[in-house]
């Protein structure tokens, strides 16, 4: 299996296309094929010409499962040192919001990141990316947000960057420099949002930025400032997305959805009339039950107004050294399932084709001609299996691009 690279064909596993816009998709003693980093057959192995098999210089037999590549739309996995510590004070008895206010929290990694060299923040990253590939991912948005001044945002950027290159996987960076205030900005938020606006037509000429977040919450930047440094990065033609309604209903939703949002991730706290903001501007809603998981979160976000609008949902790790420092997206799929009881196909599909939507991708995320060969063979009969195991090892391989990675 190791020597595919340019083209090659699986015979014999059950694919889950997730061809159309409901169901699994699956197809039995299947046939895939690709090319030159691209899908070009998805279909039955029976109905294949012998001489069409004959075309591969590599042809695979294989049992098990095939699924999209897994991709996780929200993370911020590029970090420093861990909060291993803040998660035993807060099994004493402190709540996040009240370690962030003493100092603690997004800053304690602010501090970390500011002190690591970019080879060191590397090397301390790569394996959370690697846990997460051998869970089947190949394609990972990674955030900034811990550096909040323009050199260790960009260094934080570069890496990420670097990680995508060094891991042959897709990586799209989203800038977060509004995640936390920075302490030499106490009490100077306003003054703050300026630099990170000013901050973010240097990174974009730098091509460091694919996309723009920030946390509009109590604890972290009020709506008025998200939608100013929205408005900037609107002009600058960037795609934005938001830290919504987390903690409290600031109605982040339908500020993500006034601006045209890719997503509105969190929205634990989110309101029906946020909810059909976000049907009408198409946002996606971004759920992300390893903070709710961690958090012991009781409130659900609106999933029952969600399906009723018919508003995507994608799942996601938001990997991170406080609220969720979580190296499975399959396990966020389990989460999702259990906490927010989503079936295992919208689980599947928050981790394939919604998450590709939330990050404005339409080349991937389901098996189709045409598509990116980006996909992962599972030691499993049928989908469920991939949300119903806490843990072990199902991933067999993974393909990203028609290379094994
Ligand atoms: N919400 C989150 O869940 C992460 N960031 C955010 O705005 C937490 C980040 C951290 O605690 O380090
Ligand atoms: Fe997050």
């Amino acid at each position: 299996m190791d020597n595919i690279q340019a083209d090659g064909l699986l015979l014999g596993p059950t694919l889950v296309t997730l061809e159309a816009e409901s169901g699994y998709g699956l197809i039995e003693n299947g046939a895939l094929a690709w090319r030159d980093g691209v899908l070009t057959h998805v279909g039955q192995r029976d109905e294949l010409p012998e001489d069409f098999i004959e075309s591969f210089d590599v042809v695979l037999e294989t049992a098990g499962l095939v699924t999209p590549g897994l991709i996780d739309c929200h993370t911020h996995v590029v970090f420093a040192g861990n909060r291993a510590a803040e998660f035993e004070m807060r099994l004493q008895g402190r709540s996040y919001e009240e370690i962030a206010r003493a100092g603690g929290g997004i800053v304690s990694s602010v501090r970390a990141v500011r002190a690591a060299s970019p080879e060191v923040l590397l090397a301390e990253s790569l394996p959370r990316v690697r846990a997460l590939m051998a869970d089947g991912l190949t394609t990972l948005e990674i955030k900034s947000g811990y550096g909040l001044d323009l050199d260790n945002e960009r260094k934080m950027l570069q890496v990420a960057r670097t990680i995508g290159e060094v891991c042959g996987i897709s990586v799209r960076t989203t800038y977060l420099a509004a995640h936390a205030l920075p302490p030499e900005y106490q009490g100077r938020a306003d003054e703050y949002i300026d630099q990170v606006i000013a901050w973010m037509p240097i990174l974009q000429a730098e091509g460091l930025i694919d996309a723009v977040d920030a946390f509009c919450e109590g604890i972290g930047f009020s709506p008025e400032q998200t939608r100013r440094l929205f408005s900037a990065a609107r002009a600058l033609g960037l795609p934005v997305k938001l830290h919504a309604d987390q903690l409290s209903d600031l109605n982040g939703a339908a500020i993500a959805a006034e601006f045209g949002g890719l997503s509105a991730d969190h929205i634990e706290y989110t309101s029906a009339a946020s909810v059909q903001a976000m049907r009408e501007a198409g946002t996606v809603a971004v759920l992300l039950p390893g903070a709710f998981h961690v958090l012991r979160e009781t409130k659900l976000p609106p999933i029952a107004e969600l399906r009723e609008a018919g508003v995507p949902m994608a799942v996601s790790t938001d990997c991170n050294p406080g609220t969720s420092p979580l190296l499975s997206l399959r396990q966020a799929m389990q989460l999702a399932c259990t906490h927010f009881r989503l079936t295992p196909e919208e689980a599947l599909r928050g981790a394939s084709i919604e998450a590709a939507r939330a990050l404005g991708l339409s080349d991937r995320g389901r098996l189709r001609v045409g598509m990116r060969a980006d996909f992962a063979l599972w030691r499993a009969q049928h989908p469920a299996e991939l949300c119903y195991w806490l843990g072990g090892e199902l991933c067999q391989a993974v393909y990203a691009g028609g290379t094994r990675i």
